[in-house]
């Protein structure tokens, strides 16, 4: 990846990172999942970016519409209302407050459970009078991309030439897989241009503790990723298609040949942003360790044996910007 392609906003961009440049990046990886390299450019963005953007993706742009609307009329409903929907630990509406250590952003969000049946009484809870179309919308959203992440990770076995491919699917599309879901909502933030300079956050930087995150949002700007140089590039909003990110699961299972990717949000003055991630995690039981058939010669394992369920213990007690993987090294 030649970072000379970087194309840097000459215009200052309103959001800024005061510790580091901003720029638009024009060489987020392009991904045609129906073309048939898509498996070796897929592999190539994970071990270069961990990161990459998808089209041809064939999920229907009406589950998209409909889920869209359906959550801006739940944001827009008064703050009480949406409150009986929390507290968002586990399942729920949350406000500002991200995880239980602290962190705070520019967001109210939904997380649900991607179990749908068996959660259908806690999805009525959540939802109040009439939660029948946004579990709906939900439903569809979340079975179709669930479909297309599964599809992402067997071409990614396939790329790394793995016999079994769906190695990484599986953990997936199990019944048991602990997967979840989020749909943000960041409002406008008008102080932005008063404060101008300052570094608004929306969601503060992170990499996602699961396998595989799916995020679409609108057209509205402020996502971030960072580049192994410590630069933080703005990835241009483009509501049709999908961004995948490679999660620290899938960089261990990889032993950090895929790069989990950090990112976050920055606030707009004058949009409203909505996103919406499926993020795609194993069964609480599965172990997460370097596959056998992708360790070279000599090659040792990065880290030490745990389980997803010690591991996403262990991040639901870290701070957002923490390194969640660091306790798991090897030393
Ligand atoms: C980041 C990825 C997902 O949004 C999430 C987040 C979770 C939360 O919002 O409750 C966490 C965050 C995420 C990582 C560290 C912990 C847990 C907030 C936080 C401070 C739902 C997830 O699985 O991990």
């Amino acid at each position: 990846l030649s970072f000379d392609s970087l194309m840097r906003s000459s215009t200052s961009m309103a959001a800024a990172s005061s510790s580091s440049s901003a720029a638009f990046f024009s060489g987020i990886p392009l991904i045609d999942l129906s073309a048939p390299d898509a498996k070796q450019l897929i592999v190539k963005a994970c071990e270069e970016l961990g990161f990459f953007k998808v089209v041809n993706h064939g999920v229907p742009m009406e589950f998209i519409s409909s889920l869209e609307s359906e959550s801006t009329k739940f944001f827009s409903l008064p703050l009480s209302e949406k409150q009986r929907a929390g507290p968002p630990s586990p399942f729920g509406y949350g406000n500002k407050q991200i995880g239980r250590n602290g962190d705070v952003g520019w967001v109210e969000y939904l997380l649900l459970n991607t179990h749908l049946e068996s959660n259908s009484d806690g999805f009525l809870s959540i939802f109040g009078q009439d939660p029948q179309k946004l579990r709906s919308a939900v439903n569809d959203y979340i079975l179709a991309v669930r479909n297309m992440a599964g599809e992402i990770l067997e071409l990614m076995a396939e790329g790394l030439m793995i016999q079994q491919r769906n190695v990484f699917s599986k953990l997936v599309m199990d019944e048991q897989s602990d997967s979840v879901f989020r749909v943000n909502h960041y409002p406008p933030c008008p102080d932005l241009q008063a404060l101008k300079g300052t570094n608004m956050i929306g969601f503060g930087e992170h990499t996602d503790p699961q396998i595989i995150s799916v995020l679409r949002s609108n057209n509205t700007s402020g996502f971030q990723i960072s580049l192994a140089d410590g630069n933080w590039i703005s990835v241009p909003p483009d509501h049709s298609s999908f961004f995948i990110n490679v999660g620290d699961s899938l960089q261990v299972m990889t032993n950090g040949r895929f790069k989990s990717v950090k990112h976050r949000v920055l606030t707009n003055s004058s949009k409203s942003r909505v996103s919406m991630i499926y993020f795609g995690g194993p069964p609480l039981s599965e172990k997460i360790a370097p596959l056998a058939s992708l360790m070279q010669g000599e090659e040792r394992s990065l880290y030490k044996e745990f389980t997803w369920f010690e591991y996403k213990r262990s991040a639901y007690n870290s701070r957002l910007a923490d390194n969640r993987l660091v306790p798991f090294e090897r030393i």
